[in-house]
């Protein structure tokens, strides 16, 4: 491990309220801060990466601190931004030396409302709230002064349950935004609830694009199909073993995945799958295990990792929180074979959920660093770890 001294500058801005058309808000109210400098053994201690296991020849260290760090997406120009959702703020970092750790940090916007979800185009980074989609302009010309947002689109539910989303352009050049259900299990009349949807980048030409998915908190499309995958999490108070979270494939647009009615492909629903049958859903690509809340998901398209991830997708689960036996805070791998199909699906990191059930973190997000490093986001300790390989 390198000894490099790591410089955390957190850059100080204070934004003032302006008024300028109609859909411009008020900018930011951001203000002051640290610089502080760790060792990277140090953040290692810190963080107690020393219990992370991996396969041969990775290692794993922190990138980053960032509070509440959740989802992640990266801009054209090496700048890494990232969602909050138990706090209000979204966050960039940049790696400046190219050392493998985050050097800059900026506040890109706080006082939102759970705004997990983060999708970069055209030099625009675009936040996902509750109930509204937001967009910067011109963003990694400006993260030490960052823009009033434009309000994109206003008019997804208010409802908090299930309510923060994950985010990304589709191949399409679509935005793809999950509406979750509002409960643990309902059949809302409303249909744009337990949906993906997806629109224009200018917020018109909202539909849905796939329905019968209770709480998908992240997706991403296959390099060569580019068909998409995204995770699902499964319902609750069914008890310690049912039903599996789901991993699915959604290659084309009209597909139901069950919801509420069947769950993970073979189980009906006691309350809400009376007179149904489940053959008439899409089942998962993938049984990902029972109450391992699957978060974020990426095709790995790095050139770093050994040629057996290329094109597999990594999985981040955030872990049980009622079961039993706690399940799930780790990473996984689920590799595909040339007909679409998962072959295999086991651990890729395992150490944040210990002995005794001691949890030493939450992964959220993964995501491919421009040196092909994989990148997890933790909420639960607020960092950014790093895990990159060496032969
Ligand atoms: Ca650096």
């Amino acid at each position: 491990m390198k000894l490099k001294p790591t410089l955390i500058l957190v850059v100080s801005i204070t934004l003032f309220f302006s008024c300028t058309s109609p859909d411009k808000k008020a900018r930011p109210e951001t203000s002051t801060t640290t610089i502080s400098k760790t060792s990277p053994d140090s953040l290692f201690t810190k963080y107690q990466l020393d219990r992370i296991t991996l396969p041969a020849g990775f290692k794993i260290s922190v990138f980053a601190e960032v509070p509440n760090a959740r989802s992640m997406c990266w801009g054209a120009k090496g700048t890494l931004f990232i969602g909050n959702r138990d706090e209000d703020k979204v966050y960039a970092v940049k790696d400046t030396d190219n050392d493998g750790v985050a050097d800059e940090r900026y506040i890109i916007s706080e006082k939102l409302n759970k705004p997990n979800g983060v999708a970069f185009r055209n030099g625009s980074l675009y936040v996902a709230e509750i109930n509204r989609i937001l967009r910067f302009d011109n963003i990694e010309n400006k993260l030490e002064s960052p823009p009033a947002y434009t309000v994109v689109y206003d008019k997804f539910p208010d409802k908090e349950h299930h309510g923060w989303k994950f985010i990304a352009f589709g191949p399409d050049d679509k935005l793809y935004v999950p509406v979750g259900a509002p409960c643990n299990v309902c059949d809302e009349k409303d249909s744009i609830y337990a949906s993906i949807t997806r629109m224009n980048p200018d917020g018109t030409g909202l539909e849905i694009f796939a329905k019968g998915i209770r709480n998908s908190v992240g997706f991403a499309w296959h390099p060569d199909t580019k068909e998409m995958w995204f995770t699902d999490n499964g319902r609750d108070n069914l008890g310690d073993d049912i039903p599996n979270c789901e991993l699915n494939h959604a290659p084309r647009k009209g597909m139901h995945f069950g919801f509420p009615y069947c769950h993970e492909g073979d189980i009906l629903d006691p309350e809400f799958g009376k007179g149904k049958n489940c053959a008439d859903y899409t089942a998962p690509a993938q049984k990902m295990g029972p109450h391992v809340a699957p978060l974020g998901m990426r095709f790995y398209t790095g050139k770093m990792f050994p040629a057996e991830y290329q094109k597999q997708i990594f999985i981040a689960q955030h872990g049980s929180w009622n079961r039993t036996q706690p399940i799930g805070y780790r990473v996984m791998v689920a590799k595909l074979d040339s007909a679409g199909k998962v072959i295999n699906y086991g651990p890729f990191a395992m150490g944040w959920l210990g002995e005794n059930n001691k949890v030493t973190g939450r992964p959220v997000d993964v995501e491919i660093a421009p040196d092909g490093a994989l990148l997890v986001s933790d909420d639960s300790r607020g960092a950014i770890y790093r895990i990159s390989y060496n032969k």
